[in-house]
């Protein structure tokens, strides 16, 4: 498999995922012009111009984040990182990943946009704001990981997603959970190896 990444984009998630269940795959990385390291044409091979695509042994090419994350979890299934389909954990689990994509992964896209104006910041930022307050909600019962003690696909999303709020200076400080859930999840080995493959942080 090869995954086609940006450094610290949400692809990151899937690099993770991958690291967390032992498989063995290629990275290569996407540039602003579309080319990839290996000097591939990205837009060749995936249309739709984003990361993540993961590059199936026998050449497909498949995209798109919650699907990917799903993806890899099956793949390995006593690696726990999702419950076996059809049951009732699952269906909690896909519910928390597409309210992460849709309203925390694309609540931070207008802040990326160097032209927001300070009221659309604000507004952006609110948004945010109101979907992490239920995150903090769900972290009340002390439980390690979005869905209890168990390392999951939903918490490799909302790390990556939420790492951004330090670039973006988004302050999350009134979210004491969610603050400690991201260290304690920078701290696992499988997150460290990804950060520094993508030349996010340096090896100790
Ligand atoms: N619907 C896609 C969105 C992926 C996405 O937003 N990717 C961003 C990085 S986090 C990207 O590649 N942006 C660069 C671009 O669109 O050119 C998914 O959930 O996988």
């Amino acid at each position: 498999m090869k995954l086609y990444y940006m450094p610290g984009a949400c692809s990151l998630a899937t690099h993770i995922l991958l690291r967390e269940t032992g498989a063995t795959f290629e990275l290569d990385r996407v540039g602003r012009d579309k080319k990839t390291e290996s000097g591939a044409d990205f837009m060749a091979l995936n249309p739709k111009g984003y990361v993540p695509a993961l590059q199936l042994d026998d050449g497909e090419v498949v995209t798109e984040n919650v699907v990917l994350h799903g993806y890899v979890a099956d793949s390995k299934p006593e690696a726990k990182l999702a419950p076996a389909h059809g049951t009732r954990a699952r269906l909690k689990q896909d519910e928390l990943a597409v309210f992460i994509s849709t309203e925390i992964h694309k609540g931070y896209s207008p802040l990326f946009n160097p032209a927001i104006t300070e009221d659309g910041r604000k507004a952006a930022i609110d948004r945010l704001s109101s979907r992490y307050k239920l995150i903090e909600q769900l972290l009340s019962d002390g439980r390690s990981y979005l869905t209890g003690e168990n390392f999951a696909t939903v918490d490799a999303y909302l790390f990556t997603v939420t790492n951004w709020s330090n670039m973006l200076k988004v302050d999350l400080s009134a979210f004491p959970k969610v603050m400690a859930f991201q260290k304690r999840v920078t701290a696992r080995k499988a997150v460290q190896d990804a950060m520094i493959a993508e030349g996010l942080i340096k090896a100790a």
